[in-house]
């Protein structure tokens, strides 16, 4: 069995966010767990249409994401929350909302790797400046002070970081 929470992954676009939170959503659904992912990069096509990536719409962001997953926490659901969400006062909020159920995780790749990856080709946009406001080339990412996992995926191969998530997920969330 498993306990409902909040599994918040952290950092800059291409450090691989999406990718882990299908993966584990699909190991821990194997098992018969009940999880929910919510990525950025999907709620900003629905809930969050309309808003786009000034601080103050980021901020809001953030904050219907950490409230949705609150709620699905209510219910008994391990929620992956998977977006950029760059301010630590922003994550901070997320926190408060989650209370002792949030965990975070930084996701963490140098800015050197995510742009060599660049599997949309966002960075290239950004650094021909057709991205405004674009995360780590002309908007703010401030690392967390004090996640409670760091998974380095420039240093991890995707298998070996799946396991690292999957055994805080067991510590965390198991019962
Ligand atoms: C950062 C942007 C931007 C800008 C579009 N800055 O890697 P992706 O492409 O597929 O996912 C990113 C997603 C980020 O949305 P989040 O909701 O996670 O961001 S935040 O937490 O800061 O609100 C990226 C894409 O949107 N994208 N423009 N300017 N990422």
């Amino acid at each position: 069995g498993h306990k409902g929470g909040v599994l918040w992954l952290t950092g800059l676009s291409g450090a691989g966010k999406s990718t882990l939170a299908m993966a584990l959503e699909r190991a821990l659904f194997d098992r018969g767990w009940q999880v929910f992912v919510l990525d950025g990069d999907n709620v900003r096509n629905g809930l969050n249409a309309g808003l786009g990536f000034s601080p103050e719409d980021r901020a809001e962001n953030i904050r219907r994401v950490a409230e949705t997953a609150k709620l699905f926490a209510d219910a008994g659901v391990l929620v992956i929350a998977s977006l950029i969400s760059p301010l630590q006062a922003d994550r901070a909020r997320a926190r408060a909302i989650g209370g002792d159920r949030f965990h975070e995780v930084y996701v963490s790749a140098d800015l050197a790797t995510c742009e060599t990856r660049d599997p949309k080709g966002l960075y290239k946009k950004a650094r021909a400046g057709e991205i405004a406001e674009f995360t780590g080339i002309s908007a703010p990412y401030e690392a967390p002070e004090s996640p409670e996992l760091t998974i380095d995926t420039g240093a991890l191969a995707p298998t070996e970081a799946l396991g690292e998530l999957l055994d805080y997920v067991d510590t965390a969330f198991g019962k």
